[in-house]
């Protein structure tokens, strides 16, 4: 094959032109632009646009959703005498009219699909100009809406009339920077005979041998005659089978024996294999694991369960919903998602959701969690919203899942596939039912066309209709007893203790909002004074009433900052309180509820958090902000998810000692408890030792006796709970806003170090939930460790990486739930 790029890395310079729309006067194109790529990153890049996630941007660039735009570009061509040459374009976002030479050679209407057009009629010897023009999205979204009728959805633009990420419309933790571009690699391909059109190698384990059936489409151009011999290499072992001229589909089977099986993190070694596939000219490379996915959701005596197992081994699911990592997506990279799904694994992660109001990721994004061993739920890609089912909607979301399954099924780490995000249940309950008026809602996706074409195409990995579901039609899709749930009522309605009023089998959705690090949050909001409904915060806040739910989820949990509105240093110092307060409530809600839900196992099966990432920075449930800062609440995940917990729980009217060992190692070690003063010297009022074992895999519940148990003074005593072997928690019998926590509880000392510096704090008195916030001085230095509570006498050191060492820290920089009460 003779592969010609059209990118801009191969080479090839491309322009982009506003062709119609609401161009404002001074904005002059064409400029350069970059393939793949997009329009909003090319007018940044060419400075005809500010940035759009600074102050208010967003809305002032709008009107680039609503415009047309024309990307062009010429090259040259030489005859090579090959029989067939198409384009080939991996991804156009999203309406699009391709013109080679003055010839239309097809409209498009998917983001999430590659198109090939044949061009060899076309193509001229030496120059040839190729033009894209793409429509508006929002123009295009809107028209197809009022044409069709209008099926619901969330948030402000009808994004369910096309197949183009959600999201990039705007979301509750996202910008509205709606974009078009050619957003995906685009080439000539010119070949002869017999071609690879897609290679499917599916690898499961039988016995202890690797089993690979191998699915190959071929291509084949007009007049080929001769039989064609596929051969597959994997594992050491080469497997051949000859087809007759013409034969479009074969599969291989391949057998690897005594194949090393991939495991996910925390259950085994992530072993892999390539596979090289040839067919006369042409190779194709991937890499398979050998594994067996299942999904049981059989009913039980409480209900239904929902436990993945790998390799027969049921897996506890700790894992993040993870959203697109940039709100433009072509500028994210193999570095960036390694980065990025290096949070999820370093917070003790073992699987990542890709949300269906994203894409489907990139190659990297997967082969990464095979490497990895971050197990993946695909959801297709459906979100919050009513989808027609009639054409061309019907036919584009065939055509996308087909793609997308045959793309993404060779990965080990696919561990599901999910038909959608939350339709069914709005469905159920979000008054769709009215304004349907007996339309299609997209139930036909979800339980016909989309679980077919996965029994067709990737028949090793389960299917499930939807998040949340419950496995039977007639039981709320959200209820806690059966399949999977998403916990929503915390954050918009109640306060973060109802977590423990469920009992969820799986919590697929769950999250608490805070604000992303003060660096990152003050690089892109500009308001004096700075305040919490300040014009640009407010573009930086996208939750339906996120402020007040902010406020309102603080309840008795945690003293609400000064509202002293009087600018000057005091609003200063009082911003930074909000700032400290809701980011550490949203840690606190989070390991409230995991820690509940983890104490439930074996009955939970699994805790998926909304959300690990964000595309910008915002507001919003993220663990890690959009400059790739961890919040206190990644911190507190690296807890919470750690292969054992222990964690002190009420259970009825005692308190437990609740162990939950997440490995394949009986947990032995000695527990000490003591009930001791919060106040300095923090004397130790009663204590008792006990012996732990807990089984692998396996939850203990371990009772606490009254000595320890009961408080004397419940606000001045606490629990402190430390295994022999290092794992410790605490217990609190009083909410922060009545619990007497030392104002004056530690002192800090800072060192120079060679790639930083270390701050050691040293507590005199219970010091509560400290935290080190270096961006605040440097915002490229990072720390190694947040969130810490010490029992007087006891020291921890953060470890800065980047910066310059301070002489000294305090409050902004250095920070404690002790500061807030007092
Ligand atoms: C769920 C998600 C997202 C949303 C989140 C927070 O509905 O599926 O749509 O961002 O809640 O509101």
């Amino acid at each position: 094959m003779n592969t010609v790029p059209l990118t801009t890395e191969g080479g090839v310079a491309w322009t982009v032109r506003a062709i119609d729309g609401p161009v404002p006067d001074g904005i002059s194109t064409p400029v350069a632009a970059t393939v793949p790529g997009e329009v909003h990153t090319d007018l940044l890049a060419a400075g005809v646009i500010p940035d759009p996630f600074d102050g208010d941007n967003e809305s002032k660039l709008a009107w680039i959703g609503r415009t047309s735009w024309s990307y062009r570009t010429s090259f040259d061509w030489v005859a090579d005498g090959n029989d067939i040459q198409e384009l080939v374009a991996d991804g156009l976002d999203t309406v699009a009219t391709v013109t080679l030479n003055g010839r239309e050679l097809g409209t498009t209407q998917n983001q999430h699909r590659s198109y090939r057009f044949l061009i060899g009629d076309v193509l001229v010897a030496g120059r040839n100009e190729l033009v894209i023009d793409f429509a508006g999205p929002v123009a295009s979204a809107e028209q197809i809406e009022a044409e069709a009728g209008g099926w619901p959805h969330t948030n402000h633009h009808p994004y369910n009339a096309l197949r183009k990420m959600a999201s990039n419309f705007g979301w509750d933790w996202g910008p509205d920077v709606a974009t078009v571009g050619i957003w995906q690699p685009i080439r000539i391909e010119s070949w002869s005979g017999v071609w690879i059109s897609s290679v499917r190698p599916l690898a499961s384990v039988e016995g202890d041998r690797g089993v690979l059936n191998t699915h190959v489409d071929l291509a084949w151009a007009g007049g080929s005659t001769e039989d064609a011999t596929i051969t597959v290499e994997v594992g050491g072992t080469t497997t051949e089978l000859t087809v007759a001229a013409g034969t479009s589909t074969a599969t291989i089977t391949s057998a690897v024996e005594g194949a090393q099986v991939w495991w996910p993190r925390g259950h085994g070694e992530q072993n892999l294999y390539d596979v090289t596939v040839s067919v006369g000219q042409d190779t194709w490379h991937g890499r398979v694991g050998f594994r067996n996915v299942s999904l049981d959701v059989a009913p039980d005596n409480h209900g239904s369960p929902f436990v993945i197992s790998v390799n027969g081994k049921p897996i506890y699911v700790r894992g993040a919903n993870w959203i697109p990592d940039d709100a433009f997506v072509t500028r994210l990279s193999r570095t960036t998602y390694e980065t990025s799904i290096q949070d999820a694994v370093d917070a003790g992660m073992n699987l990542l959701r890709v949300w269906g109001g994203g894409i489907y990721e990139s190659d990297d994004f997967y082969d990464i969690c095979d490497e990895q061993g971050i197990l993946v739920w695909q959801d297709f890609l459906f979100a919050c919203a009513a989808y027609s089912e009639d054409e061309p909607l019907r036919g584009e979301v065939e055509a996308e899942a087909r793609q997308a399954i045959t793309r993404l099924s060779k990965h080990a780490s696919l561990a599901l596939w999910n038909g959608n995000n939350e339709n069914i249940w709005g469905y159920v309950e979000w008054g769709w039912r009215v304004p349907l008026a007996g339309r299609a809602w997209g139930e036909g996706y979800y339980f016909d066309l989309l679980p077919a074409l996965v029994a067709e195409l990737d028949p090793r990995t389960p299917y499930s209709p939807g998040s949340p579901y419950s496995y039977d039609h007639f039981i709320h899709p959200n209820d806690e007893r059966t399949g999977t749930m998403h916990i929503w009522d915390v954050w918009n309605q109640v306060d973060y203790t109802t977590y423990r009023k469920y009992k969820p089998r799986f919590a697929s959705e769950f999250g608490f909002q805070g604000p992303p690090a003060w660096s990152t949050l003050t690089s892109v909001v500009h308001d004096e004074p700075l305040d919490p409904y300040g014009e640009q915060m407010l573009v930086h806040q996208k939750a339906f009433e996120g402020n007040l739910k902010l406020e309102r989820g603080l309840g008795e949990h945690l003293p609400k900052w000064k509202n002293d509105r009087g600018g000057g240093a005091g609003n200063a110092a009082n911003m930074a309180d909000w700032h400290w307060t809701t980011q550490l409530n949203q840690a606190r809600a989070i390991v409230f509820g995991i820690e509940h839900f983890r104490s439930l196992f074996p009955l939970n099966t699994g805790a998926i958090v909304w959300q690990l990432n964000d595309n910008w920075p915002v507001v919003s449930w993220a663990a890690v902000d959009g400059h790739g800062i961890r919040k206190p609440l990644w911190y507190a995940l690296k807890r919470v998810y750690a292969e054992r917990l222990l964690t002190v729980q009420p259970r009825e009217d005692e308190l437990v000692v609740a162990t939950h060992n997440d490995t394949d190692v009986l947990w032995s070690t000695e527990v000490t408890v003591k009930r001791r003063s919060t106040r300095a010297g923090g004397d130790v009022i009663a204590q008792e030792t006990f012996a732990l074992e807990v089984a692998p895999r396996s939850a203990v519940l371990s009772s606490l006796p009254g000595s320890v148990a009961k408080p004397t003074d419940p606000t001045r005593e606490y629990l402190e709970v430390r295994g022999a072997d290092g794992s410790s928690t605490y217990w609190y019998f009083a909410e922060d806003t009545e619990l007497h926590l030392e104002g004056n509880a530690y002192a800090a000392s800072v060192t120079k170090t060679d790639d930083g510096y270390d701050v050691t704090v040293t507590a005199s008195a219970l010091a509560k939930d400290l935290a080190l916030f270096p961006d605040r001085l440097d915002p490229a230095a990072r720390v190694d460790s947040g969130l810490v509570t010490l029992s007087a006498g006891e020291s921890h050191t953060f470890h800065v990486t980047g910066g310059t060492a301070p002489t000294s820290v305090g409050i902004p920089v250095l920070r404690s739930a002790n500061d807030l009460v007092n």
